[in-house]
């Protein structure tokens, strides 16, 4: 099989956020199957959802890969167990070490039980969006949008990059 792009969404907003992250890419990076290619500039984020949990550190990263989408969100499970993140389905939005989502894979939709791809709050997300720009300003999803078209409906001051 050839390599296909992806693109992961990172965040976190407990314990060291930006040790989480930079700890992340590494393991990502080190996954049989996975090439890093990209790394967005780091953003600090207001949180989406509760209000009562710490600003969000947030990043984009763009891999090849040869495993086939379930495979990777495997991947993430792993990489995100070993960054202490409990899954607790009474805490949507809430605070979390580490959350890896797969915003895209190649331009692949996948929906079933387990995987809804791309990921359903891609347009809607500046902390997706913005990072998304930095490593392809030209991309258009899948349903057609361009990601500047995106970036055009949000407002994004909610978003700093981190210098
Ligand atoms: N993730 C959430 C809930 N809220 N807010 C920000 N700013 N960034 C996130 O990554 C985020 C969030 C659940 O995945
Ligand atoms: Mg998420
Ligand atoms: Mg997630």
């Amino acid at each position: 099989m050839s390599a296909v792009r992806c693109f992961i969404g990172l965040g976190s907003n407990l314990g060291d956020p930006l040790a989480n992250l930079h700890s992340a890419l590494a393991q990502l990076a080190g996954c049989q199957g996975i090439t890093l290619r990209g790394v967005s500039r780091f953003y600090s984020s207001k949180p989406m959802g509760p209000k009562d949990q710490p600003d969000y550190i947030n990043a984009v990263a763009a891999v090849d890969t040869v495993l086939d989408a379930h495979a990777v969100l495997q991947m993430l499970f792993v990489v995100e167990r070993a960054h202490g993140r409990v899954r607790d389905a009474a805490l949507r939005w809430g605070a979390r070490t580490l959350d890896l989502d797969l915003l895209l894979y190649a331009d692949a939709i996948i929906t079933d039980m387990d995987l809804c791809v791309p990921h359903p709050g891609i347009c809607e997300r500046s902390f997706v969006i913005l990072p998304l720009l930095d490593l392809a300003p030209c991309l258009v999803l899948p349903n057609g949008k361009s990601l500047h078209q995106c970036r055009a409906a949000l407002a994004c001051d909610d978003l700093k990059p981190l210098v």
